[in-house]
């Protein structure tokens, strides 16, 4: 095996194991062992083209810890240790993606809906949508649709996601969905829901294009849609 090779298994291996750096405590007997940030020094020191460093070590490490998420090997967690540990990869990343202008995956717009101030889960999807390569701009939280629609103006992503946490804000997504149509704005954006109290059925009532069960879902639906787009 290649010295490169190396570096991109020990660099998976560590976005999997959710280790920022080498100070990472969450498994004693590896301090001061590398982490995801001297890894992906290490590896672009070395000039592994930056591609392979984000495909092999970075999105390849998440993409396994997705199917340890599903298969209920992970738990909530461990999944934002990963994303965190990829979220710092990505980082040091950027000036070199940057550089060697490689295109994002997909845009994305994602805000909470007007009235609600949960954000956790909104902020996990962000996090993985930009650990999976997608540029996203953030909206935050308690967004009305009128503002919502402006941002679809301004940026023209993609993918518009938007999240509810309450059954009173729930009707917020299809308010943005009816806005979006008066503005003649549908058809060039694919929008996608979810929420814990959001579901397929209630995604299908709005005419939503997808829904999102959790994180990891909203990712791949998130490929999916841009693949459709384009
Ligand atoms: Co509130 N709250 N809360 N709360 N809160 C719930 C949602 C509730 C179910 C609790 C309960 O009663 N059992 C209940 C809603 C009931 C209902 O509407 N049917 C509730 C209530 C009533 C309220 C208040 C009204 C309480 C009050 O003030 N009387 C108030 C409302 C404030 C407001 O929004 N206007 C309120 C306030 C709060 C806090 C501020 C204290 C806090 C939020 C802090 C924050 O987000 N910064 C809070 C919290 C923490 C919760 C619970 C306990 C946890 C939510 C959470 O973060 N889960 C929640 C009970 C519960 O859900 N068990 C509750 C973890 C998170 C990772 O999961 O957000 O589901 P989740 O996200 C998942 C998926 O849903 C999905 O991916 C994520 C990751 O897997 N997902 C998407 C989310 N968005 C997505 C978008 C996508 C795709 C997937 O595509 C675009």
């Amino acid at each position: 095996m290649s010295t490169s090779n190396g570096l991109i298994t020990e660099l998976q291996k560590n976005v999997i194991l959710g280790r920022v750096d080498k100070d990472e405590d969450l498994y004693e007997e590896m301090l001061g062992q590398p982490g995801v940030v001297e890894l992906t020094g290490q590896c672009i020191a070395e000039q592994v083209p930056v591609k392979e460093i984000l495909h092999k070590g970075l999105i390849e490490g998440m993409d396994e810890v997705g199917e340890k998420y599903e298969s209920g090997v992970y738990y909530l967690p461990d999944l934002i240790a990963s994303a965190d540990a990829m979220i710092a990869g990505m980082k040091i990343l950027k000036p070199h993606l940057l550089e060697e202008r490689i295109e994002a995956r997909g845009k994305v717009i994602m805000a909470t809906v007007e009235g609600d101030e949960h954000d956790i889960g909104k902020n996990l999807v962000v996090i993985m949508l930009r650990a999976a390569g997608f540029e996203v701009v953030d909206l935050g939280t308690r967004v009305p649709a009128k503002e919502i629609v402006q941002a679809v103006v301004e940026h023209k992503p993609d993918v518009l996601g938007l999240s509810a946490l309450l059954t009173s804000t729930m009707p917020h997504m299809k308010e943005t969905i009816e806005e979006l149509r008066e503005q003649s704005l549908r058809e060039s954006v694919r929008v996608m829901v979810g929420g814990a109290p959001v579901s397929q059925e209630f995604a299908d009532s709005i005419e939503a294009d997808a829904y999102g069960e959790d994180a990891f879902e909203a990712v791949e639906k998130t490929k999916a849609l841009v693949v459709s787009v384009r």
